[in-house]
């Protein structure tokens, strides 16, 4: 299934020319962060992936990140502006859950996230009713969507730890949005910036180079015109 699906899409990239294709694995080498903690490998009776079973195929490579100048800025349609340090973030209720991430080159991994609830977030910047996406910036320049529904609906975590562990530069530090259900280009790494929008169609990066702006894992990750 997921090897035809990978076919479909390598095949209707090729079809149409399109001269980037998402998260092709980029050729540069580099020395893995030493982790800061031991990794949790089991979790409630579930055998866990590892960080390094993830690739690393970010657009720039990995991002170096100052825990003390960062800020994660909430904007856009909202009545309240806001500017968080890394621990007013990380001093929000805490959250548990395991998720798998799928990439559309092929590869999934399956560990235990913690993090804080985006729409908390959201919701304490008292977005305005004719808000519909969430849009994500990121340090290096990559950009995202998700619906604003359903960060509600499924309670959508930013992650700070994956396995027990601080998320290393390579994964994201210091958020990784975890978008279950919807393909690896959905969960923005380095996220600094949450920018609320009444625009439903928004392109973030990816989707932008054809790939769907649902990005459902049980629909089609390619979409030139739809969603
Ligand atoms: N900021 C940023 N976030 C990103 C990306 C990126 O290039 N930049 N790539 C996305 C893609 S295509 C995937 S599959 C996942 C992969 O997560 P990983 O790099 O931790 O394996 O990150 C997503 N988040
Ligand atoms: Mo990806």
């Amino acid at each position: 299934m997921r090897r035809t699906h990978r076919a479909l899409v390598v095949g209707f990239i090729a079809l149409v020319a399109v001269t980037a294709s998402a998260c092709t694995t980029r050729g540069t080498a580099f020395a893995p962060t030493k982790l800061g903690g031991v990794e949790i490998r089991r979790y409630k009776g579930e055998k866990l992936g590892a960080i390094s079973d993830f690739h690393e195929n970010s657009i720039k490579g990995p991002q170096d990140v100052d825990r003390g100048k960062y800020r994660l800025k909430v904007d856009g349609t909202v009545d309240t502006e806001a500017s968080y340090t890394y621990q007013q973030v990380i001093a929000r209720p805490k959250h548990l859950k395991v998720v798998q991430l799928d990439c559309v080159e092929g590869w999934s991994v399956k560990v235990l996230w913690q993090g804080v609830m985006l729409s908390e977030i959201i919701d304490a910047s008292h977005p305005r009713p004719d808000a519909r996406t969430v849009i994500f910036h990121a340090a290096d320049g990559y950009t995202t969507s998700l619906p604003l529904a359903y960060v509600r609906d499924r309670q959508i975590l930013l992650a700070y730890r994956m396995n027990g562990v601080e998320l290393p530069k390579e994964r994201g530090f210091p958020f990784q949005v975890v978008a279950e259900s919807k393909w690896g280009y959905k969960w923005c790494k380095w996220v600094t910036r949450i920018e609320l929008s009444p625009n439903a169609d928004y392109r973030g990066y990816w989707e932008q180079r054809g790939y769907s702006t649902l990005g459902d894992l049980d629909k089609s990750s390619f979409s030139l015109s739809g969603p």
